[in-house]
């Protein structure tokens, strides 16, 4: 029975599916404790998703479809695929046959017919067809651009732009963030690895310290769920003292862009108040916190845990090759230099991307920071952990089965006409009337 992990209770249409869960068998072998059965529930933030899973081929196959409906904008065909690859995602074993499936919640027909294909055939014509697809490969290439969306992608390929050297050759003028899109494209669309994340997150808390101090720094996003890569690196930063936090950003900003740490960075300011945002759900999902969309400039040398900053090696440069001009610079080495930045006096001295011609000892990555209010925190942290798809479960499930609206400010209760405080992310999910599901089963 131990081995019989999971398995479906009763083959009728309908009726709840009972699985035996491992970590409940694991505890049944305690003395005094019952066999304990849970139905698999249907809303993603109702289930334990971990980052390891045993199904990835078919969650492969349904992300490539999710994909490709997310960059046709087909926001709902996207999300009906990531549900049922989520669902997937939370089995405790992988599905051998499309006859286990039958009566679990998030499959619709597609997702069914695609699984089925794949569990039958190894592959599925429609995800095959795709993955070869020119749009869906110039979407992909395009929208890897930084600052890059669909609409925009679709229009260049209508174009006949496929690629980011398509791009750079149509002489298309682009915003700040895009040329540095463009400009570091292949470093932003390179993995960025724990160790990454764990040095800049060093880098942000001595910015963050010297203009504030006692000020706290987490690591959010993927890594707090378990990641070892991402494609960027989100920081939430708050202070204990409520309104220190304020107009914390441009100090930050300024105190990294002077040690040249910072490559591009945009920030926006804090347009939340509770008091004129009113109970409803913002029109957007986004937060409206103080907020830094930024490229980093991360030291690769190996000088332990000290990293070299940009401003140390600038002067250096500068002082050593006599440099004066600020444009196209020869250096002994052969390499030309770039200037980028905006601002006169902060000027950052880069290696051209195409012209470099020896090893460069540092690598461009995106970070996000984010500033948040003390009252604030617990439900930024929740908002900012994901996944996704987690998020989109949770707020789905505050509204349709609570009656409650959710956004990364606040919770608020619409039958007791109410704001529910939490200062931690458990007292939110019993506020949701919820298990608590630690980050690293937030991977849906
Ligand atoms: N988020 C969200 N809805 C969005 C975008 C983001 O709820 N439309 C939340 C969830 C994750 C967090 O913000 C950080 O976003 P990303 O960095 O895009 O996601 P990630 O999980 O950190 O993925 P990656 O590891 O690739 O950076
Ligand atoms: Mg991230």
């Amino acid at each position: 029975l131990l081995d019989m992990v999971w398995y479906t209770a009763s083959m009728q249409a309908g009726s709840p599916v009972i699985i035996l869960d491992r970590h409940r068998l694991q505890e049944r072998e305690k003395p005094g404790l019952e066999l304990a059965v849970v139905s698999v529930p249907s809303y993603a933030c109702q289930r334990h998703t971990p980052l390891l899973h045993h199904n990835t081929t078919l969650t492969d196959a349904l992300s490539i479809l999710a994909e490709n409906a997310e960059l046709s904008e087909n926001e709902g065909r996207g999300v009906a695929f990531r549900r049922a690859a989520a669902l997937l995602k939370s089995l405790p074993q992988e599905v051998r046959g499309a006859e286990q499936l039958r009566g679990l919640p998030c499959l619709g027909e597609h997702s069914l017919r695609v699984i089925k294909e794949v569990l039958e055939d190894g592959v599925s014509h429609e995800v095959e067809t795709t993955t070869h697809s020119e749009q869906f490969k110039a979407m992909k290439a395009l929208t890897g651009i930084f600052g890059v969306g669909a609409k925009t992608a679709d229009r260049w390929f209508r174009e006949g732009i496929h690629t980011p050297s398509d791009l750079q050759r149509s002489g298309h003028t682009l915003n700040r963030a895009q040329q540095a899109g463009l400009q570091y494209y292949d470093e932003l669309n390179l993995p960025v690895t724990k160790a990454e994340a764990v040095a800049i997150g060093q880098i942000v808390e001595r910015a963050v310290h010297a203009v504030l101090p006692g000020a706290e720094i987490t690591l959010i996003g993927g890594f707090r769920r378990g990641k070892q890569t991402g494609h960027d690196v989100d920081f939430l930063i708050t202070h204990p003292d409520e309104g220190r936090e304020e107009g914390l950003m441009p100090k930050v900003v300024s105190w990294l862009e002077a040690q040249g740490f910072l490559l591009y960075q945009k920030t926006t300011g804090n347009s939340y108040l509770e008091s004129k945002e009113g109970p409803a759900r913002p029109a957007s999902n986004m937060d409206r916190f103080e907020r830094c969309f930024s490229i980093f400039r991360l030291s690769t040398d190996n000088e332990g845990t000290e990293i070299q900053t940009g401003l140390r090696s600038r002067r250096g440069l500068r002082s050593r090759r006599g440099l004066r001009s600020r444009r196209g610079l020869r250096s002994r080495r052969g390499m030309t230099l770039v200037v980028v930045g905006d601002h006169a006096q902060k000027v950052s001295w880069v290696l051209g991307h195409s012209q470099c011609s020896g090893p460069r000892s540092w690598r461009a990555v995106r970070v996000d920071l984010v500033v948040s209010p003390y009252s604030q925190f617990a439900f930024a942290l929740l908002g900012w952990t994901g996944s996704k798809l987690f998020e989109r479960e949770l707020r789905r499930w505050a509204v349709h089965e609570k009656a409650m609206t959710l956004s990364s400010h606040a919770l608020y209760d619409r039958k007791r006409t109410q704001y529910l405080r939490a200062s931690s992310e458990e007292e939110i999910f019993t506020h949701l009337g919820l298990e608590y599901i630690p980050p690293c089963d937030r991977n849906a």
